[in-house]
């Protein structure tokens, strides 16, 4: 398997649904079901904060969302934990600014899609030598999803991104919506990555379907 290219994953990253059992009022294999049906274009298995799963009952979620994913052709990415990605086969990995080193991560998965959380210009270009398939950044938005967020960026450092020409794939995360994703795009992101707007929405497939018509300009 050769890494994948820049192109298929700016695609990839048009809608890219993150969720864990925390981020659910639903089961999460029917949130799974609904959000696919509304198109998502990647998934990243996260499985944070107060009330998550024990290792157990994480990696048998996992192995049920990756099946759903599979089924679909969506690919299945990991959030840090390259230990389960590796041993259940998972397509890719996120790792964010305090997880192992990007170079070492890089090492292990070999060719498996590589994300990268970056808030700065430095942390964007270092992410990219370590060999990152793509970045995230963010927060875009206010979000009360991830406790430790940084500072609310806005569109900057996506348009610094872009003015320094720098091509890499970039997701933007962080408070994002049916409403307000376009902008997201419109400022040089290749996608939108969301938790609470799909995992908690009344109609699941209906807000994966809307962000999709977002990104789309
Ligand atoms: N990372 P929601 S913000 C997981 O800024 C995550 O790097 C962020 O959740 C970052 O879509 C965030 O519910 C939470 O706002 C995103």
């Amino acid at each position: 398997m050769a890494r994948i290219d820049c192109q298929t994953m700016k695609e990839l990253l048009k809608v890219y649904f993150i969720m864990g059992s925390t981020n659910c009022l639903k089961n999460p294999e029917m949130v799974m079901k609904e959000a696919i049906k509304g198109g998502i274009s990647l998934f990243q298995y996260r499985e944070k904060g107060a009330g998550c799963l024990g290792r157990q009952e994480k990696y048998l979620l996992a192995e049920q969302l990756q099946r759903l994913c599979r089924t679909s052709g969506i690919p299945f990415i990991v959030n840090d934990d390259i230990e389960l990605a590796c041993e259940i086969g998972a397509d890719g990995i996120h790792i964010g600014q305090d997880d192992e080193p990007a170079e070492a991560v890089r090492e292990k998965i070999g060719d498996k899609i590589l994300g990268i959380s970056a808030h700065s210009i430095v942390e964007a270009n270092e992410a990219i030598r370590a060999g990152a398939d793509y970045l995230g950044l963010g927060p875009i938005y206010p979000t009360s999803t991830k406790a430790d967020a940084k500072a609310v960026q806005g569109m900057a450092l996506i348009q610094e991104l872009r003015e320094s020409a720098i091509t890499i794939p970039i997701v933007g995360i962080g408070g994002i919506t049916p409403r307000n994703a376009r902008a997201v795009v419109q400022a040089g992101a290749d996608g939108v990555s969301v938790i609470t707007s799909i995992s908690q929405a009344e109609d699941i497939k209906e807000a994966a379907e809307s962000l999709r018509r977002s990104v789309t300009i």
